[in-house]
């Protein structure tokens, strides 16, 4: 370990007659947590040129000063060393409540008003920066998207340093200064983040500098990590693969001095690690150098209050001078603290920070705010992608068996990642399941990045590859949100009923996306491609753990303009949507798709019109004596609901002839929502004239039945809709068993139309108990055989006319 005590540091060297640049520097945090407690507590008198007054205190006090200082610390020093180094680094605020801190920064660096020439760099704008912090109309309190060079928000704590990693994969020359808040290292990703120094290849990618900034303090409890021995922490890092650099204390000019040696080194580690990669080549995993920074929790600001300590404790949290309008004492007490930075010395009577201390930020886009990194749409390419067409599987008939969709768009997806390989900018992410996805194909072009030990035996690991797999759910999410959010695109694989592990990460990104579109310097990025296979009917084997398709519930409950539900039928669909996806840009695309060998409906001509229309009359499958008069539409969305309709559809066919069928088959979700909800949306004339006015509509649906309701609410047909899909029965079985459970099976599909169409008479009545028949047969011979029966297994879709085979 390292340790640099700010205490204990040997006296600093002999002051010279031209400013001492840890002076400097000291001037410059002050102005910075200036800045930082003006945005918290002022709405007018920027510069303190006349007593504070109340009229001065915004009505609403809001914001986090615990973290903030830590984190100007932290800032200034980056700077320095940036200027110093020329580096290319960027800014990852992890205790992202750490708002005022990126604001002021950038703020001082002259980014944020070159983004925002509103909040400019004097008297009037300081006052505008100052009341827009958490105001109406304002700022949010946080590392926001409104804020320029950040790429995370830190609203949700704990994936700052998934979002480092993904932002320097393919990045050799960047470094992504990721602050850790000690409270956020509890949580599970950022725990689980720390193994991103076995993914990370120091020659062809760049590196992360984590900074765990150990203030002690939680809201209102104090921190595992800063109450555990010193020596078991720097184990724990050390175990993690890290060279923790410890700085420590309170007392400024020995912390700047110990926090600007910790730097020193740990850029030069980073450089050394680079250099040996880069010369040598592989030679096994570096170990990364990080710094603990150990410093008091609102640090500089108000030691007491009302009697009890703040700086250094959780006190400290939040506003921590909570009553300047009711409590004269208090007023008093913020003006110390503001005077206490001696504003006069930092800015002059313009309000511009004084030459010498604004000499000291970065210029250009070295400036952490002004980091093409963090605006990545600045930065990002298109892909080249091959003909999707290209990959077709050949249906000459609608029925024919396939290999599985999505090993058809496996061959896609590997050739895509070969014709990106020279610019670097495509990944693959799964947490271990791009094989088992079917997506193996692409272990042709490519390997799975893998930093530690290899052992003979091993497959498809390299130092470096596209493919990057680590069994944690977070840590994919957070690498792949890092990646797009820097320029780049990707696709992460996951198990359907897995993905929920990630709601709330999808969440915060839909959040920032959602953000960006309103703000015009923000330039698009590549969307967020989820690809979910091993679903909910194809669990069978796994049992109820592995059977939830609840995922696409909560997506669309985010904003209509940034999500995307897809539920192609078959593969050449899933080839044309996952086109579309990866040349998309902003959106959140979900695309839930089956592995399994399956019928394919659709040649790949068919297929692009499908899915350019997004939802469809099958007519090939339904009746062709009348076709614009159904007597019930037998509608499906998801592979095997569509496969389930088809097979009810031969079952009213051969026993219902006169049954006049139309069969609707939907891939774009969102098509099913009124225009005035999404802009997918069908029209109300479209919808009825699809979905007719008042026949009954035996939907087949994927997921939760309660979604497809939801999303036709509006419509004026929605109550002859009845909808079949998932109902939490689930178990391990056969295929079709899972089906039958649920009642989504092509009996309870035939059974549900009948009931539905009195007009079927004597046939339809006749039916009904024939099929359940079926039923307790199929419930027998599962027991008995421990297979589906053959007339399932075997069941092949036929043209009207031909009696299916099987059935
Ligand atoms: C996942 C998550 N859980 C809870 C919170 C509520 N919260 C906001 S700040 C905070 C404490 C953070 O402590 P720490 O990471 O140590 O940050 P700092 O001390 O630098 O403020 C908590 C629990 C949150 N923002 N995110
Ligand atoms: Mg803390």
């Amino acid at each position: 370990m390292t340790s640099l005590q700010g205490e204990t540091f040997p006296a600093s060297p002999p002051v010279a007659p031209a400013p001492d640049p840890l002076d400097l520097i000291d001037a410059y945090w002050r102005a910075a947590n200036y800045l930082s407690v003006g945005q918290i507590y002022l709405c007018d008198n920027p510069l303190l040129k006349r007593p504070l007054a109340l009229t001065d205190i915004k009505h609403m006090l809001l914001g986090h000063w615990g973290t903030t200082p830590g984190q100007n610390f932290i800032y200034v020093h980056l700077n320095r060393i940036i200027v110093e180094h020329d580096l290319d680094m960027i800014y990852i605020c992890g205790p992202g409540h750490g708002g005022p801190a990126v604001v002021a920064n950038t703020y001082l660096e002259g980014t944020y008003s070159e983004v925002y020439p509103e909040i400019s760099r004097d008297e009037a704008g300081l006052q505008k920066l100052f009341l827009q912090f958490s105001f109406p109309g304002g700022i949010p309190s946080h590392a926001s998207p409104e804020c320029p060079g950040s790429i995370h928000e830190g609203g949700e704590l704990g994936y700052s340093l998934s979002h480092a990693f993904g932002a320097v994969f393919d990045n050799p020359g960047l470094i992504a200064a990721c602050v850790i808040g000690d409270g956020e290292a509890e949580t599970g990703p950022l725990a689980t983040a720390w193994h991103s120094n076995k993914f990370l290849d120091a020659a062809t990618d760049g590196a992360v500098l984590p900074i765990l900034h150990l203030n002690g303090y939680k809201i209102s409890n104090p921190t595992v990590l800063a109450r555990i021995p010193r020596d078991e922490l720097e184990q724990l890092l050390h175990g993690y693969g890290w060279t923790p650099i410890f700085v420590e204390g309170h007392e400024p000019r020995l912390m700047h001095e110990a926090m600007a040696r910790a730097l020193d080194m740990a850029v030069s580690q980073i450089r050394g690690h680079q250099a040996a990669a880069r010369r040598r080549g592989f030679a096994g995993r570096p170990r990364w150098p990080m710094i603990v920074l150990a410093s008091p929790k609102g640090w500089t600001g108000p030691k007491a209050v009302d009697g009890s300590k703040v700086e250094g404790t959780f006190r400290s949290h939040q506003v921590p001078i909570s009553d300047p309008v009711g409590n004269p004492g208090h007023l008093r007490l913020v003006e110390d603290w503001l005077l206490s930075y001696r504003p006069d010395e930092l800015f002059d009577a313009q309000g511009r920070l004084i030459g010498t201390l604004a000499a000291l930020s970065p210029v250009g886009e070295r400036r952490m705010g002004a980091n093409p990194h963090a605006n990545g749409g600045k930065l990002l390419r298109d892909l080249v992608l091959p003909r999707f067409q290209d990959y077709a599987f050949p249906v000459a008939a609608p029925g024919v068996q396939g290999p599985g969709d999505t090993r058809v768009f496996g061959a896609f997806l590997r050739d895509a990642v070969r014709s990106n390989d020279a610019n670097r900018n495509l990944r693959v992410f799964g947490p271990d399941e791009t094989l088992s996805n079917g997506l193996g194909s692409v272990f042709e072009a490519t390997t799975r990045q893998w930093d530690a030990e290899t052992v003979p035996g091993d497959e498809s690991l390299a130092p470096s590859g596209r493919v990057m797999e680590m069994l944690s759910e977070h840590q994919c999410e957070g690498w792949l949100e890092g990646y797009l959010l820097t320029g780049r695109h990707g696709v992460l694989n996951c198990y359907e009923a897995f993905i929920h592990i990630v709601d709330s990460m999808f969440n915060q990104h839909a959040k920032w996306l959602k953000v960006c579109r309103g703000l015009p310097w923000r330039r698009p990025i590549a969307s967020l491609n989820i690809l979910l296979t091993s679903h909910v009917w194809r669990q069978d084997h796994n049992g109820f753990t592995h059977q939830d398709p609840g995922f696409i519930d909560h997506v669309a409950n985010k904003k209509a303009e940034i999500v995307r539900v897809y539920l192609p039928p078959d593969a050449n669909c899933l080839l044309s949507v996952m086109d579309h996806c990866l040349r998309s840009r902003n959106y959140v695309n979900v695309v839930v798709a089956g592995k399994h060998a399956s019928p394919q409906w659709l040649s790949m001509d068919e297929a692009v019109v499908h899915c350019r229309q997004g939802i469809g009359i099958w007519e090939w499958a339904g009746d062709q004596r009348d076709p614009s008069c159904p007597d019930v539409v037998m509608a499906c969305c998801g592979d095997v609901p569509t496969l389930e309709t088809l097979a009810a559809v031969s079952i009213l066919r051969e026993h219902v002839p006169e049954l006049r069928i139309r069969v609707v088959n939907v891939v774009d979700l969102m098509k099913l929502q009124s225009p005035s909800e999404h802009p997918h949306g069908l029209s109300d004339a479209d919808f009825e004239a699809i979905f007719t006015f008042g026949k009954p509509v035996i939907f087949a649906f994927h997921a939760y039945p309660a979604l497809i309701h939801k999303l036709i609410y509006r419509r004026s047909n929605h109550g002859c809709f009845h909808v079949h899909g998932y109902k939490e029965e689930g178990t391990i079985t056969t295929p079709f068993d899972m089906t039958v459970l649920n009642e989504l099976d092509r009996f309870h599909l035939a059974i549900d139309a009948v009931r539905q169409l009195p007009q079927t008479g004597e046939a339809g009545i006749a039916l009904i108990p024939l099929l359940h028949d079926k039923l307790a047969q199929h419930h027998a011979y599962i027991r008995e055989h421990g297979q589906d029966m053959p007339e399932i297994r075997h069941w092949r879709w036929e043209p009207a006319g031909v009696a299916a085979v099987g059935g």
